[in-house]
């Protein structure tokens, strides 16, 4: 494996594994404040992450190269609102969407076609991540300050779960 991809695919693996940690912390957050249904949805997010993350690992080790297992950043543990902590799901997201482009850009510059194929995956995934994070945020919008509304959103948000 080319030793600039492998570094970048463990820079990935970190933030994989940011973002795995920074759900579950959304998670146990929702969890404490009651709201049941947003809780279900960053511990189901959080557990995606991680399956992200071992996907690089097992790749990177199976390429010949050495996947590196990092420590992780410590996530932001308190949101004064649904709007805030969704509005941080949303940026974590677009970040790692940065990160993977970035990943594609170098496996061009350097012609590796096999992990460039390997990433179209994520690329995909990081389309749909997105799209739901937006999707919410705009739901949360339009709710505003209406606590019957935070009722429904925390009652029907596994509806918008993604599936990998
Ligand atoms: Fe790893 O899929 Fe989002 O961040």
């Amino acid at each position: 494996m080319i030793a600039e991809i492998e570094k970048l695919l463990n820079d990935q693996i970190k933030y994989e594994a940011n973002a795995a940690a920074q759900y579950l912390a959304m998670a146990s957050w929702a969890d404490v404040k009651g709201y049941n249904g947003v809780a279900e949805f960053f511990y189901a997010q959080s557990q995606e992450e991680r399956g992200h993350m071992t996907k690089l690992v097992k790749f990177v080790n199976e390429r010949n190269g050495r996947a590196v297992i990092p420590a992780v950043d410590q996530p932001k543990e308190s949101y004064v609102s649904l709007l805030e902590l969704f509005e941080t799901f949303l940026k974590s997201e677009e970040f790692v969407t940065e990160k993977i482009n970035n990943v594609i850009f170098e496996c061009l510059q350097l012609k590796d076609y096999n992990v460039h194929n390997f990433m179209q995956w994520y690329v995909a995934e990081q389309l749909e991540e997105e799209a739901i994070a937006r999707t919410l945020l705009d739901k949360l919008r339009i709710i505003g300050d209406d606590k019957s509304g935070h009722y429904l959103f925390d009652r029907d948000i596994l509806k918008f779960q993604g599936e990998d």
